[in-house]
């Protein structure tokens, strides 16, 4: 039994000098495992008559441990080895390109439009997107019944607390009461922010948009300020060669109310499906802050006056970057996102 043993470990230790490191484990199953060589003269041991067991014993288990520890260290050669080939790749070689992210066209214009206002000294505040009934309407003249509430299709939110009376800010527009029953005049805002409406979607209109309100009140505040401050914002974001015009218009909350268009960026002012054959863009409602908003608040309407707007921005990025159709801003479609970046 001593030679078989010596025999066995000397092959064994031959083999795993020249075993690569894929091959250990099997080099391992095949000598020291459950069914391996030396496991069988082991389990031979049983079989020898009383004397010569101990020391077939001390021999046997003796092998097992230089094959383990052999094992062991030829493990740890090759695996020097295995990193030592990791030194030598090629660092020359082009990595990957990492993937970079870019800002949304949407977020790029409200962003743009905000750095515009700053520059002359509008502040930006929040508002909130989950709007009671009385801010979003009552208190910018719109009473239950009133016929203007066709205006805005309104997802209403339960509140079983306050049936019917909370809802998605249909527009930002609510920012104006909240904003002036906290400030005392001079005021110069802007509320940028999502707005929801129970639209039919199409070319132009989305269910889910975001405005930028903008609000001025003070002494001495006309409707050649807002004429001024629109032309101004207008162009500053598109240059000085877009025309843009006003036009009389309805808001229960201004008076006198107007819409600001601009010419048409896709069929330059001929009519086209995106301008609905009118050559014009709809871009903005605004109007003198009506006298009865004003008094609504606590603000003395002979004493100040003001002006508001609300634009959309989704119609803004539009007619900037000559996009056909609003609904590409959310489908998320890399192809179309990734002009922006
Ligand atoms: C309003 O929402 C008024 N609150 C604007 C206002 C503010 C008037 C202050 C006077 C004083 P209007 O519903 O017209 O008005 O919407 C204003 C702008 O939001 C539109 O000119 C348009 O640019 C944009 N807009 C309106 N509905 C949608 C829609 N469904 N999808 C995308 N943009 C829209």
């Amino acid at each position: 039994m001593q030679d078989q043993i010596e025999q066995l470990v000397a092959r064994a230790l031959e083999e795993l000098a020249g075993t690569p490191a894929a091959d250990l484990d099997d080099w391992r199953r095949r000598y020291t495992g459950r069914s391996g060589e030396l496991t069988g003269i082991l389990r031979g041991i049983g079989k020898l008559s009383a004397g010569e067991r101990p020391l077939a014993g001390q021999l046997a288990n003796a092998a097992r441990q230089r094959l383990e520890s052999a094992f062991e260290d030829r493990k740890t050669v090759v695996e020097a080895e295995s990193s030592a080939d990791v030194e030598a790749i090629d660092v020359t070689l082009p990595g990957y390109r990492p993937v970079v992210g870019g800002l949304h066209p949407v977020t790029q214009t409200l962003r743009d439009i905000r750095r515009v206002f700053a520059n002359i000294g509008f502040r930006a505040v929040d508002s909130p997107e989950v709007e009671w009934d009385e801010y979003n309407f009552e208190k910018l003249n719109i009473p239950r019944d009133h016929p203007a509430r066709d205006m805005w299709d309104t997802f209403f939110v339960d509140n079983p607390d306050r049936p019917g009376e909370m809802l998605l800010r249909t527009h930002t527009s609510p920012a104006q009461a909240r904003v002036m029953e906290q400030t005392d005049p001079p005021i110069r805002i802007i509320t940028p922010g999502r707005c929801y409406r129970y639209e039919d979607v199409d070319a132009s209109h989305e269910a889910t948009f975001f405005q930028v309100e903008g609000l001025a009140v003070d002494t001495n505040i006309t409707m050649a300020d807002l004429r001024g401050t629109l032309e101004y914002f207008a162009r500053a974001l598109f240059g000085e060669d877009r025309r843009i015009r006003i036009r009389g218009s309805y808001f229960p909350f201004t008076e006198p109310s107007c819409e600001a268009e601009m010419s048409c960026h896709v069929c330059g002012g001929d009519g086209c499906r995106v301008c609905g054959r009118t050559g014009w863009i709809e871009m903005l409602g605004a109007g003198m802050v009506h006298p009865d908003v004003l008094e609504g608040v606590g603000y003395d309407h002979r004493k100040y006056s003001g002006f508001a707007f609300g634009m959309g921005v989704e119609r803004i990025a539009m007619l900037r970057y000559g996009i056909d159709d609003i609904r590409h801003f959310y489908r998320n479609d890399l192809r179309f996102l990734r002009q922006f970046n």
